[in-house]
């Protein structure tokens, strides 16, 4: 898939504008542009993988750091003492609309369960 394939390879390269909340050599935290609670975040790893599905043995290290920068992202904008929710969409029936794999982390509203 080339960069003009994918709309968060767009964005990582910066050839597209957002609100960037964090940013190493491995993964980003941009807002997304359509939010669904007060606190909306992608985490995104900055290699192009799919989904779920395309996680190969080796990018283990990378799923694993995903949420770890989750976790700091949520410290530093003081989201743990009300809660926040980690969500992957896989596959077009469960609502993926990128196919670059992200984590959406919701917060700031009281979430409803079971999702629709
Ligand atoms: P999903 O439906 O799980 O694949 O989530 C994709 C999310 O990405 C959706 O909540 C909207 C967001 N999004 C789509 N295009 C852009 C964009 O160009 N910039 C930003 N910041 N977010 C985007």
């Amino acid at each position: 898939m080339s960069l003009e394939d994918c709309v968060f390879c767009q964005v990582l390269a910066k050839k597209l504008p957002s609100k960037m909340e964090y940013e190493d050599d491995e993964v980003a935290v941009f807002w997304d542009i359509n939010p669904q609670a007060p606190t909306h975040l992608l985490i995104v790893p900055k290699k192009h993988i799919p989904n779920v599905s395309s996680f190969t043995e080796e990018d283990s290290y990378l799923l694993c750091k995903m949420f770890q920068v989750a976790r700091k992202i949520a410290k530093k904008l003081h989201l743990e003492e009300k809660g926040f929710r980690l969500v992957v969409n896989e596959g077009k029936d469960s609502g993926q609309s990128i196919f670059h794999v992200h984590v959406h982390l919701l917060s700031g509203r009281r979430l409803m369960w079971p999702p629709g």
